[in-house]
């Protein structure tokens, strides 16, 4: 199939997830095209099969907002005549799905689109007035709707109405690329200093605040490092909890990573303390490496974690610790629950699997 792909190309999970898809859509023969407006961070270079598009919106002083749906739009409409593309799947509902209707009308109805839906785009942003009903309207329109858990798409019958049928593809990990390292655990190094590490893009949703919270109550029991991966708006009230809390010392903040596959693999324990989190792709990430994860227990997280990890309240940093502390105590059980982690992750969200239930979406579209 000739396959065109919208993402965001930031390091959320949305522009992950669809750059991912891209990348083994193209290795399994399809031809893809991936639309945004920068080059997502996750794209590899050099993919038979797969081009990037650029998304360039033109400025103009009259503009406080360049409207980036529209110049979405026709370069979709672009890439569908040069490339004769059979269908576009576009991530993350807000604008991308408005975007894809209006070229479908742009181009007298004959445009297959489906949409994935990632979180914000419902649980958050799609809930604001200002966008709710051209969401709403998009998302009916969509020849195929889905979201990434059974979570999300219960949340979307209720907060949009929709009429459409919200099918659940789970989100995917290569489980080749993120797999457990050689490095020993925790009670196997002499120093038995636990690593601990959160990955996010520091949102205030990501409350990374409690994450070092509940770190400074585990670092009083065992010893224990905190390592910080990712950045955005949040990271210096993290660093500050950390300070105020006098553990800067065990905490590092190593920013954006492109060599996540090598560092998640030598932690002994993921944290996350979100406040809504429609999946998790980190925790499966860390799953996937054969680290346990202790997360609150918000959104479609269970349906991931399962139970291969810990599932606390939201905001409760102390139960998070004492899980914490209960797990990097106790190395048998760990062992057990790192594996079992590893194992979830390879049978239920393993590349090829997920992946393939798209492709037999899309066929269904196309037909
Ligand atoms: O909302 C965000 O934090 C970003 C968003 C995105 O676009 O990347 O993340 C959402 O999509 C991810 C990929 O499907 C999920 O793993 C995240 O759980 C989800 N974030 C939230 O629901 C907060």
């Amino acid at each position: 199939m000739r396959i065109g792909i919208v993402c965001y190309p930031t390091v959320g999970g949305s522009g992950v997830i669809a750059t991912e898809m891209a990348m083994a859509l193209a290795a399994r023969g399809h031809e893809l095209h991936l639309l945004s407006y920068d080059r997502p961070g996750r794209l590899r270079g050099g993919i038979p099969g797969l081009r990037f598009h650029e998304v360039a919106v033109s400025a103009y002083p009259l503009f406080r907002y360049p409207p980036y749906d529209l110049a979405l739009a026709t370069r979709m409409l672009e890439v569908r005549e040069e490339a004769k593309v059979d269908l576009f799947h576009v991530h993350y509902a807000i604008p991308h799905a408005v975007s894809a209707f209006l070229a479908r009308s742009m181009c007298g109805g004959s445009l297959n689109f489906v949409t994935t839906l990632h979180g914000t785009d419902i649980t958050v942003v799609g809930n604001d007035r200002s966008y709710m009903r051209p969401t709403r309207f998009a998302l009916d329109q969509s020849d195929a709707l889905t979201a990434v858990s059974r979570y999300l798409a219960d949340e979307t019958h209720l907060m949009f109405g929709v009429k459409q049928n919200v099918e659940v593809i789970y989100n995917f990990v290569d489980t080749e690329r993120f797999r457990p390292s050689d490095s020993p655990p925790w009670h196997r190094r002499s120093d038995e200093e636990r690593l601990l590490v959160h990955v996010s893009n520091f949102r205030p949703v990501k409350r990374v605040g409690d994450v070092v919270r509940a770190f400074a109550a585990i670092q009083r029991e065992i010893p224990a490092r905190l390592l910080l991966l990712g950045d955005g708006p949040d990271r210096e009230h993290a660093l500050a909890v950390a300070s105020d809390l006098g553990c800067s010392h065990r905490v590092e903040h190593l920013g954006m990573r492109d060599n996540l596959p090598e560092v998640l693999p030598q932690a002994d324990l993921f944290l996350s303390a979100s406040q809504t989190e429609s999946f998790g792709l980190s925790i499966l990430e860390a799953m996937s490496c054969g680290v346990p994860c202790i997360s609150t227990d918000v959104g479609g997280v269970a349906e991931v974690v399962g139970d291969t990890g810990r599932l606390v309240p939201l905001g409760d940093t102390d139960a998070m610790a004492r899980a914490a502390v209960d797990l990097l105590s106790d190395a048998d059980r760990f062992d057990t629950i790192a594996a079992a982690a590893r194992q979830r992750a390879i049978e239920h969200f393993a590349t090829d699997r997920v992946v393939a239930q798209y492709e037999a979406l899309y066929q269904r579209v196309v037909d």
